[in-house]
């Protein structure tokens, strides 16, 4: 009998040793850049997709958000290939002297909630933890760090540097605009992200599994991640295969931020969506807010957090509503250009 304790408990240690030493490994050998295959010559908009039009059923049915499954007439559009990264987000900073909304000092008269710690400069990120309760409370996971921004995604001490091909994060929906805007193009609708993701197909998602061609997270969340896809955490743009239009990485690895103001469903698009041009952007924001909050948008594509235990959100359809002031290490976007396709 006291044989075999001891036998489960070597076994368990060996185990235990083994998973720690995998995790580092994966961390020590950790990928910086991935390949990104050549772009066809004279593309009249370098980086960027053409995005056919059609109708989307739009929406889900694995979360009360994604309800009910609309139709929406979409028009073409191109779209970033990638998500916008470090190098290209530096580019702008450095064109422009932009200082984004997780490097200012939050406005107590905003949130006179908060405690003084919380109005320092700062964003909200991605804290594995070590031990956990029972009642899934998200702060044992989700830490507010002062000092956290696009620079130091993980917080103060922690640097973008060699890590220009991963996708900036930390970033809020005024960031984003802001960075659209200097770029000439502008931040797709929900309607648009969603079509994009689907592959520009009418056809209604059948099935709501984890995808294979994406960082989302492998295990128990939030504290077992066997990274069967190569990466504990962010991976650089571009090392899973594209989809079916060449966009790299619609699902999982960030979030992407869109220009439609959240709203709790899809209700809102029912008495429009038969138009012709419905701009889903439009139409969410013509809802009114609710008085006291911050507005929030949504946000699309799930994250390398997403599990199937706790956030099937690695879907097309899937959504999330994030506010418009709070910064965090799961969230970054990319544009579109509304242009003539090719
Ligand atoms: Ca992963």
């Amino acid at each position: 009998m006291v044989g075999g304790v001891l036998l489960l408990v070597l076994a368990l240690g060996a185990w235990l040793w083994w998973s720690a030493k995998s995790y580092q490994s994966l961390q020590s050998q950790e990928r910086l850049h991935c390949d990104l295959p050549q772009l066809a010559a004279g593309s009249p908009h370098p980086g960027m997709v053409w995005v056919p039009g059609g109708t989307l059923a739009m929406g889900d049915t694995v979360y009360a958000e994604e309800m009910p499954v609309r139709k929406v007439p979409v028009q073409g559009f191109w779209m970033d290939r990638t998500e916008v990264t470090n190098a290209q987000f530096a580019a702008f900073v450095q064109a422009t002297g932009y200082v984004t909304v997780a490097e200012r000092a939050v406005d107590p008269k905003v949130h006179p909630e908060l405690p003084p710690d919380l109005l320092l400069p700062g964003a909200v990120v991605f804290v594995s933890p070590t031990s956990l309760s029972g009642d899934g409370n998200p702060t044992q996971w989700w830490r507010y760090l002062a000092g956290a921004h696009w620079r130091h995604p993980g917080g103060q001490h922690t640097s973008i540097a060699g890590r220009e091909a991963f996708p900036v994060v930390n970033l809020t929906f005024q960031d984003a605009q802001a960075y659209a805007k200097w770029a000439g193009r502008a931040l797709p609708t929900e309607a648009q992200w969603e079509w994009a993701a689907r592959e520009a197909s009418a056809q209604t998602p059948t099935t709501h599994g984890q995808p294979a061609q994406a960082n989302t997270w492998q295990g128990m969340f939030p504290v077992a991640n066997s990274a069967q896809d190569g990466f504990v955490g962010l991976a650089p743009v571009g090392c899973y295969a594209p989809n079916a239009l060449g966009l790299f990485d619609m699902l999982g690895n960030v979030w992407e931020i869109t220009r439609d103001r959240y709203t709790a469903s899809h209700a809102v698009l029912a008495q429009e969506a038969e138009e012709a041009e419905v701009d889903t952007a439009a139409i969410a924001g013509r809802k009114p807010g609710t008085p006291g909050q911050v507005p929030s948008h949504v946000i699309k594509g799930g994250s390398f957090l997403c599990a199937p235990n706790y956030c099937m959100r690695y879907r097309a359809g899937a959504r999330q509503a994030q506010e418009d002031d709070l910064a965090v290490s799961h969230l970054g976007f990319r544009t579109i250009l509304q242009a003539p396709g090719p």
